[in-house]
């Protein structure tokens, strides 16, 4: 495998804004199952950081779930639980474990959204919908995607209230510190064998989006973890969805045992942009998040590949970050372990110097290190 060879990004087809029919304006909010919503809450404010801001469950009506909704500058999180037996969210997480069940993407129609890509072939999730309160009204509509994993379309533009109607501010005395989180730079789905290009044509055709890089498994496999990967953009490009399915390799992919413990296709990871990689890993550092690492040989010859850098080489070394460049400039990145009981989600903290593209310089030593995670999990 070639570390220097950066790939040209390049859309395959140019979207003109006049003629984007799904457009987009950013990620609204990722909505994740849980066993446990008030402490996943918990959890992702006292580790990353993330501010209280809404709430649903019992006290405003609910009877069979409960929601917390989390902020961090940009990016929402609403963490769902089930508060019976039976039901959706008790049989997605019997099946899945926590993990992402929708992306939803903000729009100026969801009812176009719908319409749009249900006549280019979208499985309906949920027919629009307006919701209203004091506030104002919300309209909502879904579509399926990958494994259980589904789309929302969320048209606010009429709304003035904190999250979405039916939701009540939650403002509690503990309101932990933000990390420097700014905004989601991309969601990854892991889909099975050979369907990857099923998918990358889903979001092409029923979304139209374009494909932004591709690799193929030469690429990307080491001695055991094989896979393959395209990278799908909206025509803003403010949506980046790269999808994966696992590769022949010597020993299990990656990409296989994420399928196996997650049953199905899903999100793997969701990449987090800050302005200060160094400040922001290791304040997560700091509140117990644990991130995978390269051996240290990785740092003895990086510059040599990636050239100047603004950072200072000895906090990113010390740190485990990892560095890539690309035609138009540099990244700074970070995985962490999965962090979940299975060995499915993580997160990425993604740092752009003007790169564009997704780190294939650092593709070998990063899945070294997920391998060595598998090797100690006995799944390889
Ligand atoms: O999103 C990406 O493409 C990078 C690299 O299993 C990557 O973050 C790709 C596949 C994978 C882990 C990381
Ligand atoms: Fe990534």
């Amino acid at each position: 495998m070639s570390v220097t060879d950066n790939t040209s990004l390049k859309l395959t087809k140019e979207v003109p804004a006049a003629e984007d029919f799904l457009p987009l304006l950013g990620t609204d909010h990722v909505e994740l199952y849980v066993g446990n919503a008030k402490q996943a809450a918990h959890y992702y404010m006292a580790a990353w950081g993330f501010q209280p801001l809404a709430y649903a469950g019992l006290e405003t009506g609910l009877k069979d779930r409960t929601s917390y909704v989390l902020q961090q500058d940009k990016i929402r999180l609403v963490l769902t639980a089930p508060m019976k037996p039976g039901g959706e969210i008790n049989r997605h997480i019997e099946q899945h474990g926590d993990g992402v069940k929708a992306i939803a993407l903000w729009v100026d129609d969801a009812r176009k959204s719908f319409e749009e890509t249900f006549k280019r072939g979208a499985e309906p999730y949920m027919e629009p919908e307006v919701r209203e309160d004091e506030n104002g009204k919300v309209i909502l509509s879904g579509i399926h995607t990958y494994g259980e994993t589904v789309h929302i379309f969320v048209e606010r533009s009429a709304y003035q209230g904190t999250f979405l109607p039916g939701y009540r501010a939650w403002n509690p005395h503990y309101q932990p510190e933000s990390t420097g989180l700014k905004y989601i730079d991309h969601m990854v789905g892991n889909v099975g064998w050979n369907e990857m290009n099923k998918w990358c044509e889903f979001y092409a055709k029923v979304m139209g989006f374009a494909q932004l890089v591709s690799f193929d498994d030469k690429d990307i496999s080491t001695e055991y973890t094989a896979l393959m990967s395209k990278v799908m953009s909206n025509g803003n490009g403010r949506i980046k969805f790269p999808i994966n399915e696992p590769a022949e390799g010597r020993k299990k992919s990656q990409i296989e045992e994420y399928i196996e413990f997650y049953n199905g296709a899903g999100v793997q990871h969701m990449a987090l942009a800050t302005d200060n990689i160094i400040e922001t890993v290791s304040g997560l550092r700091d509140r117990g998040v644990e991130f995978l690492r390269v051996p240290g040989e990785y740092y003895e010859d990086v510059l040599d590949r990636v050239g100047e850098i603004d950072e200072d080489l000895e906090p990113l070394r010390e740190l485990g970050i990892l560095i890539d460049r690309d035609d138009e400039g540099y990244l700074l990145q970070i995985f962490t372990k999965p962090i979940l009981d299975r060995p499915t989600l993580f997160i990425e903290i993604i740092q752009r110097k003007g790169a564009k593209s997704f780190g294939k310089g650092n593709f070998k030593a990063l899945f070294e290190a997920i391998e060595r995670e598998q090797e100690s999990r006995g799944t390889l």
